[in-house]
Order: C-alpha cells, then structure tokens, then sequence
C-alpha cells in the first residue's frame, strides 16, 4: 500500500483519481482549502468521501505545504490544484500565476528538500498551446498560450521538467485536452450548457447565454483520463504526454448533441452574434450570444495526437463524445429534479 497525495483533491479529477487510487489499495491523503469552504460533494457523488483523508493544503503557502509534505509522507504527489478557470485568469492574473506557476516550484522544491524520492504528477494543459503552431497538437509541438492561465501553466510544465532533469526527480507532466463529467464545475462550458438545458427542460431555469458557438475543443471523459494520469507515474521514469481523443467538436455541436438528449428538436436561427438555438417544435430560446462573456484572447480550436501515451502507456479514451454528452445530460436531469445547493 502506498501513500498517496493528492492536491486539488475536491476538483473533478482530484475526486475520479482519488476513487481510482482507492480503487488500486492505496492510501489517500487529498489536499483542501478549508478557506474556500472544502466541499466535498464530489467525492459524496462518488461514495469515497470517508476513505479520503483530508488535510489542510494551501499552494500559496510554503510553510503549510512543509508541514504536510512532512506529516504525510507520500509515495506519490498528483498535483491537481490550480486556478483552473481560463476566463478568470484575465481577472485575477497575478493569482493564477502564483497558484498556477509557483504553486508548482513551490511544491516540487518541497518535495525536493524533503529527499526528493516522491513520484510527482503535474497538471499541465491543452492550453499550453493556445493559437496551436500544428494540429493536431502531440508533445513537440510548440507552446503559444492565450491566456494568464496557459502561460502560468507552461512555467509549471517546464519548471516540473527542469526539476526531472536537474535533481533526477520522477517527475512527470500530463498535456490534458479538455476533460468533462457529471463532477464538472459548473463553470466550465460543457457543464453550463447540460445543467442549464436540463433546468430549462425541466421548467426551473430560463435560456442560456453563451459567449460564442464557434469554439472547438477535443472533449474527452475525465475517467478515462485519471487512468492516464495513474500510467505515467507507473512509468521507470518521469515523462511528458499528451491525452486526447482526436477528434474534435465545436461548443455548438455540444448544444445540440446536449439539447437532443434532453428531448428538444433544436434548430440554429439567425447569424454571428444573433445567432440562436431554439427548440423547433415549441419554439422555445434554448441558446443566444451574450458577447459579455468572451475573452480578451481566444483559443480557437484545439485536437491533440496522444499516440505516445497509447504507445508507452496502453492508454486509449473509451468514453465517446456522444457517451458524454449523454451521461452529463442524465445526471443534470436528475439533479435538476431536486437542484441540490452544491451543483447549483
Ligand atoms: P478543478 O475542478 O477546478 O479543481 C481544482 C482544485 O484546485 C479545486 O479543488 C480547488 O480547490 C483547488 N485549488 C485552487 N486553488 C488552490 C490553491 N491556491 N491551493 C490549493 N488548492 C487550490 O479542476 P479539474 O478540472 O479537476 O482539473 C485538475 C487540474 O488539471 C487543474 O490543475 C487544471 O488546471 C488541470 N487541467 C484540467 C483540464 C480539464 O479539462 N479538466 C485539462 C487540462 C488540465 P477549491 O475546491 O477549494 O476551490
Ligand atoms: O471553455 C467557449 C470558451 O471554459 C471552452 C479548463 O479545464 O480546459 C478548460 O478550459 C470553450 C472556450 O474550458 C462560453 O471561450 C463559449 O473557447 O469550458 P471552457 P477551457 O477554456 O477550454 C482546459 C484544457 C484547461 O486546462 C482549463 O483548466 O468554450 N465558451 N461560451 C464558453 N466558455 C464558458 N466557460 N462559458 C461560456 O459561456
């Protein structure tokens, strides 16, 4: 039985990996801010929240993360906590280059001091590559980030590979192509259309409002992913690799994909900013552009290439698009059924 540390562990994948460690025999210690209020419904959802034991965590914080590096002593470190909001990154930069960047120095120096022997995991993203130089995009490909938050996060990619490289640290780095589930924040776009067509469909909520339909993303299932994650840090040695699924879809094909799960007949009205998606048959806004809501830089379109994963791990995403969409609408249903606080 190992130890093994997870921080963010009350984020969508700090739960599915934590249930996946359990899963395995290990021993999981998962880091929470109890300054933001440590909710744990995600873990709730997944029945694990018992078997996690939760301690203070902070990556702010340089002292805090001592301290519990010290008390817990982990075999392995998946560091899943960020400022994982792109669109807040243009708010609050400075904040997301210190949780984002030097969270990450911060940690792996932690680590470092503390005998340098725990197997470590980075977050790195498909927002490394931003205004993407190829598609699809593979780990050669060069970084071009958008954002506050992809910029801060190609410092906690390269600084994880500097640590592997200059102090011999197993220290591995995933290049993660959006990943979604029922335990996506609410946030995030994906979740924010399944939650709010299922309130519409179920007459608690009115139209959404999005920013744009053109965005294309390579959407894969986050439960196939934490199995990459696990992979790599099984690996003889520390590594960089890219999980996708390879294909990609726009944010309108989500909507629809979504709204016909739900038991609507969309159908896309108007142009460009006036475009809308209304339900044919009761002729019903489902969708319009709220222009409020974009962002200063945009990524585009993004598709990874994760043949070196496939290679070197075995791993392949089993969780098509349309699965996807379809468990995330379902669960969205349910819950709109009796809107618990948590997801609402
Ligand atoms: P998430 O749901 O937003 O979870 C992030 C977690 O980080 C939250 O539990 C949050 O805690 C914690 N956190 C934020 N700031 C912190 C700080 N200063 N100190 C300690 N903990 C902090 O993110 P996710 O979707 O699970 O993603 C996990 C990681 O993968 C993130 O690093 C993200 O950037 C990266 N990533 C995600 C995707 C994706 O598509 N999901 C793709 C590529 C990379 P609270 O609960 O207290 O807010
Ligand atoms: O946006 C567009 C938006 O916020 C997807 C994070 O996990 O994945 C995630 O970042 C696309 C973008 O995710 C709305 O502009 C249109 O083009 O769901 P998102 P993201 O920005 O791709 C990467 C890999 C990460 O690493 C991040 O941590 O959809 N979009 N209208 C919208 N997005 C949102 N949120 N809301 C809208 O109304």
């Amino acid at each position: 039985m190992e130890t093994i540390f997870i921080t963010g562990v009350l984020g969508q994948d700090g739960a599915y990996l934590a249930r996946h460690a359990l899963e395995k025999g290990h021993r999981v210690v998962g880091g929470v801010r109890s300054s933001s209020g440590a909710n744990t419904w995600r873990l709730d959802e997944l029945g694990v929240a018992r078997d996690v034991e939760l301690v203070d965590f902070e990556l702010l914080e340089e002292p805090n993360i001592r301290a519990v590096l010290d008390a817990v002593k982990p075999d392995r470190c998946f560091n899943l906590a960020a400022q994982s909001l792109v669109g807040t990154s243009f708010r609050q930069p400075l904040l997301t280059a210190d949780v984002d960047g030097m969270g990450v120095l911060r940690l792996l120096e932690c680590l470092r001091m503390a005998g340098g022997q725990t197997r470590f995991y980075q977050a790195s993203t498909s927002e490394m590559f931003g205004r993407a130089i190829e598609t699809p995009q593979r780990e050669t490909t060069p970084f071009y980030p958008r954002s506050p938050y992809g910029v801060a996060k190609v410092f906690g990619h390269f600084i994880t590979r500097n640590y592997r490289e200059a102090h011999g640290m197993h220290a591995s780095a995933g290049i993660l192509f959006n990943h979604e589930s029922p335990l996506r924040g609410a946030e995030f776009v994906t979740r924010k259309v399944t939650l709010g067509l299922a309130r519409l469909r179920r007459g608690t909520g009115g139209p959404l409002r999005l920013g744009s339909l053109d965005a294309r993303r390579d959407w894969g299932h986050a439960r196939d992913y934490v199995e990459g994650i696990w992979q790599m840090t099984e690996q003889p040695q520390g590594d960089e690799f890219v999980l996708a699924t390879g294909h990609s879809s726009s944010v309108r094909d989500f909507v629809f994909a979504a709204a016909l799960c739900l038991g609507f007949d969309p159908e896309c009205r108007g142009e460009g900013d006036n475009e809308t998606i209304v339900d044919r048959p009761s002729n019903t806004l489902l969708v319009s552009i709220d222009t409020s809501l974009r962002r200063p830089a945009e990524v585009e379109t993004l598709v990874g290439d994760a043949s070196l994963a496939s290679e070197r791990l075995g791993w392949r995403p089993t969780i098509g698009f349309g699965a996807l969409v379809a468990e995330m609408a379902a669960a969205d249903y349910q819950r709109a059924g009796h809107v618990p606080a948590a997801v609402s």
